[in-house]
């Protein structure tokens, strides 16, 4: 049943007008590839990265000290930019145009674009081009943040270090002409460094400054750094903890796992074990809403008309996959 939705979903791929709409097949483990033999290539620091890192978690350190002087109206826009920000990575950049999970109209895809932006991670195209490495070559040296180098490297330290030559040459074999098509995606990315500029930090600052007096300083640096850290962080330990710690109910034989604590940093992104498993599921998880606060973003936006042909995998397909490799810790199997 699996070959057969993985066939089904090549079977749609199609190119030209029709790719933005299209699904995806380059987010399916790929097990043919091996790693080059011999010595790796020597890993070379970016110092100008771990400058701007240090300096980003410095001020959030910074923020966290202040938050008692913070008004309670700051408190709550830091937490509402948060959620923005993550839902523009999870129900965007993830799970609509890594995986086309489902499907957005127009003004769900620039209102995720833009919430993108205030999450600065990378423009949408180069950050679903490495994640679809990342399925495709899990735990290779094709994958960005390969989660065999340790829990650092997964974490953080990929942005610290060039890349390993393999992840460019087989992300620049990847299929991304359904993101080429999507004029969304590519007005995000010729306009990238405005864009974070005026969303990621002018706008988390200036809106408690203007329409509620809080100080500048205390506005750059809670919803400004702080609220960017943390989002980064609960982004990364989908890399590094997910990747390590947690029970494989689903497939034994890969290393992403089920952590709930990730889960709901992540807001919704930490049942990895699944979504290895099952990558094009929109739910990230055989669970819906539990835990999951992007996948209810996704059942509102259905429910308005903003979006459509959510994908999700039958409970057969999952109990027989449970049964088949699962470590035995899913007792729906
Ligand atoms: C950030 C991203 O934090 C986080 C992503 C996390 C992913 C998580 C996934 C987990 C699941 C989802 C969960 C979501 C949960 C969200 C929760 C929210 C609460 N294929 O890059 P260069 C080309 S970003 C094909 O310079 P170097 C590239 O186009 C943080 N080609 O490589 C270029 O080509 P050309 C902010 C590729 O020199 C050439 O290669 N951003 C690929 O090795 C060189 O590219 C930063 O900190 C590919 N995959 O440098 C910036 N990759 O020359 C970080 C590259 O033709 N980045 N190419 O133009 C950098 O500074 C650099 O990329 C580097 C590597 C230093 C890391
Ligand atoms: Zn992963
Ligand atoms: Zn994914």
């Amino acid at each position: 049943t699996e070959t057969v939705t993985r066939n089904h979903r090549a079977g749609k791929q199609q190119n030209g007008d029709a790719a933005a709409e299209t699904s995806t097949v380059e987010d399916v483990f790929d097990d043919t590839y091996t790693e080059k033999e011999g010595p790796k290539p020597p890993r070379t620091l970016v110092w100008r990265n771990i400058i701007l890192m240090s300096l980003l978690h410095i001020g959030a350190l910074y923020g966290l000290i202040a938050i008692p002087s913070a008004s309670a109206l700051t408190l709550a826009w830091t937490v509402v930019c948060y959620l923005i920000s993550a839902l523009g990575v999870t129900a965007g950049a993830h799970r609509l145009w890594s995986h086309r999970s489902y499907k957005a109209s127009l003004p769900l895809r620039v209102f995720l674009a833009l919430a993108n932006s205030m999450a600065f991670q990378n423009d949408i195209y180069e950050w679903a081009r490495d994640h679809r490495v990342h399925h495709k070559y899990s735990e290779t040296d094709a994958d960005p943040h390969n989660a065999t180098r340790g829990f650092f490297f997964a974490h953080i330290g990929w942005l610290l270090v060039r890349k390993h030559p393999d992840v460019i040459e087989k992300g620049r074999k990847l299929e991304m002409v359904d993101l080429k098509a999507d004029k969304v995606v590519m007005f995000q990315r010729r306009h990238y460094k405005l864009s974070v500029i005026i969303l990621c930090f002018l706008v988390p600052t200036l809106v408690p400054w203007y329409f509620w007096g809080e100080s500048l300083v205390v506005a750059y640096f809670i919803p400004g750094l702080l609220r960017y850290a943390v989002v980064l962080n609960a982004t990364w330990l989908v890399n590094s903890a997910a990747h390590i710690w947690g029970n494989r109910p689903y497939d034994k034989n890969i290393n992403p796992r089920e952590n709930p604590l990730v889960a709901f940093s992540a807001i919704g992104e930490g049942f990895h074990n699944y979504h290895h498993t099952f990558p094009f599921d929109y739910a990230t998880s055989e669970f819906g809403c539990k835990l999951n606060l992007t996948t209810a973003f996704i059942d509102l936006m259905c429910f308005l008309g903003l979006a459509k042909d959510r994908k999700k995998v039958s409970k057969e397909m999952i109990i027989a996959r449970i049964q088949r490799t699962g470590d035995g810790s899913n007792k729906s199997g």
